[in-house]
């Protein structure tokens, strides 16, 4: 019989092991230096809930299994490239609880997309993520004989140059149940063949599940912008009714060939809510059931700006000063707009702030300067300095409101003085980080002049 002392110490011994937590390890991918060449050596070696941090170069490779929940880091969306030739791309495998994929571009995948979803239970997120020139971007739920109830996040991510570039449920799906979400946030999914895809094709009595939700996003320059297919019901037990679901709320789809295509079938459910479908070569083809509420559509011009970096991670469509989509939505909206501007502004001058419909909210160039003044009276300049930069901003205040002159060419001039003195005090009187931003907001404001 062993000593009690003995006992006491294995029992202390295996409730401290039983306690002790498991700390997520990271684990670096790069050429050189770093704990591992490839990814999916690293992703191979690697327990749940670790991080793979990877270096700022392209990798290739054809196709990557996760079996893991992981969370992979990249270096930045135009630093770190996935290029996967022409291979399957991120196959994230039934069972995996959570995958996050931040800060890396996601490349050249076949069919099966750059990042291949399977059920069944689980979150999936992409954050500041590139995804371009796949044939398919991202998907969810391809050719799963059961129900995905895996939720997919997308947030401040480009979807560019795929043939599809989002697609829910894209192949064969059997059950009456719709498919766990897709949620596109904050996102420009552009040149793509077909943008987002809600369901499949209807082929008779197959049924296609798609759960998709735009939030915030802008949808632009492809030849199908939102397509949201639902196929008929299934002339035999036990195939059902498809179900297909989904919104577009606060969001701008314009320069699609077409901009929705609804092929509406008997359990569907797809709403829109304050977005633009305008200034499409076709806005709406073939059948249009979605619910609809507090629009702009076409023929009614918008009024956009081209597609630019107008602030934020994403690039959008800025409103005109004139647009009628200013302060045209209600007073419940989201929070903010596509670029992370606080909704909702006032926008037409008539002292009721409102959420303009699509995914850009209209901020008035003196409301703009009037936030560089309070950023400005921030950052505890020396006083000189700032009464110097203050007066400028000020001047350019005054002219923009002088209604109904309002002087832009004045305003830019003016702008480029307070950018010219910022530049002088540039990491001297004025920290670089402070003068960068100065100059960056400064600028911006000049752009939309
Ligand atoms: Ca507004
Ligand atoms: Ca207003």
């Amino acid at each position: 019989m062993k000593p009690l002392r003995q006992i006491t110490t294995v029992a202390i011994v295996l409730v401290f092991a039983a306690i002790i937590p498991t700390y997520a390890a990271t684990l670096t991918v790069c050429s050189s230096s770093c704990d591992f060449t490839s990814i999916q050596a690293a992703v191979d070696a690697a327990s749940d809930g670790d991080t793979i941090e990877l270096g700022a170069e392209a990798f290739f490779e054809g196709q990557i299994d996760i079996e893991n929940s992981l969370n992979i880091q990249g270096a930045g969306a135009d630093k770190t490239i996935i290029d996967f030739g022409g291979g399957d791309g991120l196959r994230v495998v039934n069972g995996v609880e959570t995958f996050t994929l931040s800060d890396l571009t996601l490349q050249n995948a076949s069919w099966d997309g750059a990042v291949y979803v399977q059920g069944s239970v689980g979150t999936t997120s992409l954050n500041h993520c590139i995804v371009r020139g796949n044939i398919v971007g991202m998907t969810s739920g391809q050719m799963m004989p059961l129900v995905t109830s895996r939720t997919t996040l997308l947030n401040h991510c480009t979807v560019s140059g795929n043939i599809v570039g989002i697609a829910s449920q894209m192949f064969p799906y059997f059950s009456g149940a719709a498919a766990a979400p897709v949620i596109i946030n904050g996102t420009t999914i552009s040149d793509n063949t077909v943008g987002v895809q809600a369901g499949g094709q209807g082929i008779h009595w197959i049924g296609y599940n798609g759960n998709v939700h735009v939030v915030n996003s802008t949808i632009t320059h492809n030849q199908v912008g939102v397509s949201v297919v639902a196929g008929g019901c299934s002339p035999d037990p036990p195939w059902e009714c498809t179900y297909v679901s989904g919104s577009v709320t606060s969001s701008t789809i314009a320069y699609n060939d077409c901009g929705t295509s609804y092929g509406a079938g008997p359990r569907t459910s797809f709403r829109l809510q304050d977005t633009i479908v305008a200034s499409n070569t076709t806005d709406v083809c073939g059948d249009f059931g979605m619910l609809l509420g507090n629009n702009l559509l076409g023929p009614t011009d918008p009024l956009l700006l081209p597609l630019a970096d107008n602030g934020g991670p994403t690039p959008t469509h800025a409103l005109h000063p004139d647009s009628p989509a200013i302060d045209m939505a209600g007073d419940e909206c989201e929070p903010t707009d596509q670029r992370g501007m606080e909704r909702p502004v006032d926008g037409d001058g008539d002292g009721i702030a409102k959420c303009d419909v699509g995914a850009f909210e209209y901020v008035p160039p003196a409301s703009l300067v009037n936030q560089l003044i309070e950023h400005v009276e921030s950052l505890d300049l020396h006083h000189g300095i700032e009464n110097n930069l203050l007066a400028k901003l000020n001047a350019a205040w005054l002219v923009l409101t002088d209604v109904p002159t309002g002087n832009d060419h004045a305003a830019v001039n003016i702008l480029g003085a307070f950018i010219n003195a910022v530049e002088a005090r540039h990491g001297k009187k004025i920290a670089a980080a402070d003068a960068d931003a100065l100059i960056d907001a400064a600028e911006e404001i000049i752009g939309f002049l």
